[in-house]
């Protein structure tokens, strides 16, 4: 019964004495060559080998390195192997940080600001408290509800979107199709943190912006597949968007020629908005083993036919 992680160094540096400490029964392996297929039971990476199920016949996790799985989801996996997401307190945190980071810089009208800067303009534009905005979050999963405890102290009004039901305090929650034109309306921001499945591939689209107010920022940290970037271009031109802070593009990295690079009224990050935290990961994932070994079933258990 081994764990084989195949990722980074500095993961695997952190992973080995957690493992030994704290889960000796599970040999750790990082050296694929090193260990006979058949014992593996437990595999993390970020893409898996295409012939994954005759090469490792007993695995029972295949484990993502990060948090989001849209690039093995539907990857052939063995019949009874079952495919977790990174659950842990690092990525959260970055996500968070991002999406308020991002959330305060619209707010505040820096992309406008800069404009001024770039004109050598010294000049106040009308303040806009938070108290008359509303920041709205697609996806209520583990960033999602993060991101809106950490704007909560603000003063926002907030909204968010999820597939089924969620109560979040301070938050007015929407869910399934019918719910997303409400949750729309009035948005003066709003946040991406949705996984990439059929049904939220290129969501942020013309329709989805022409719904929301005039001006209205975003803040894409889901994935590039999401979103529709020449809609965002022409809704950017038109001011229908008044400005996007975009972390995920598609195809990453984004070609030198793509109009995103260059838009005045984008600031532009490549895919920094989060990324797993190497001593919290191996934490978190000594103990999700431990759980899954007691029979309980992992954090971060991926619906493979919801597609997250
Ligand atoms: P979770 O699985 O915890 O949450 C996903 C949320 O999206 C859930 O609330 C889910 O609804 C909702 N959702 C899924 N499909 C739909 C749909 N069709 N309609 C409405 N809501 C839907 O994921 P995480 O919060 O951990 O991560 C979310 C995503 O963030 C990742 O998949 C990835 O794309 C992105 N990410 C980006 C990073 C970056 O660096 N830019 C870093 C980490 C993550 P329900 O609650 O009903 O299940
Ligand atoms: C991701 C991650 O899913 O970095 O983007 O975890």
């Amino acid at each position: 019964m081994t764990f084989l992680l195949q990722s980074t160094e500095e993961r695997a540096r952190a992973f080995a004495p957690v493992f030994a400490r704290d889960l000796p029964e599970v040999p750790f392996v990082t050296d694929a060559s090193a260990v006979d297929p058949a014992e593996v039971r437990f595999l993390m990476g970020w893409v898996f080998p295409e012939d994954l199920a005759t090469r490792y016949p007993n695995l029972e996790l295949v484990l993502s390195t990060g948090a989001g799985i849209d690039q093995v989801v539907n990857a052939p996996l063995p019949p009874n192997a079952k495919l977790v997401r990174m659950v842990e307190s690092g990525v959260t945190t970055l996500v968070r940080d991002y999406c308020v980071m991002s959330t305060l810089a619209l707010h505040r009208e820096l992309i406008d600001y800069q404009a001024q800067q770039r004109e050598k303009l010294w000049q106040a534009r009308s303040f806009t408290w938070p108290d008359q905005r509303k920041i709205s979050v697609m996806g209520l999963g583990e960033m999602g509800r993060a991101t809106l405890e950490a704007l909560r102290p603000f003063g926002f009004t907030l909204a968010g979107w999820s597939r089924s039901p969620r109560e979040i305090e301070g938050v007015t929650c929407h869910h399934g199709a019918a719910g997303l034109d409400a949750m729309l309306e009035g948005t003066d921001i709003l946040i991406c943190l949705l996984p990439l499945t059929e049904e939220t591939r290129h969501i942020l689209n013309a329709d989805l912006f022409a719904k929301l107010p005039r001006g209205a920022g975003l803040v894409q940290a889901g994935r590039g597949g999401h979103l529709n970037q020449p809609d965002l271009i022409a809704a950017l031109d038109s001011g229908q968007m008044g400005g996007a802070f975009i972390d995920v593009a598609d195809p990453e990295p984004l070609p030198e020629t793509d109009p995103m690079w260059s838009h005045p009224r984008i600031v532009l990050t490549p895919h920094i908005a989060g990324n797993t935290r190497a001593d919290t990961a191996a934490e978190a994932t000594v103990q999700n083993i431990r759980r899954y070994l007691t029979g309980e079933p992992p954090l971060g258990l991926v619906d493979r036919s919801l597609g997250y």
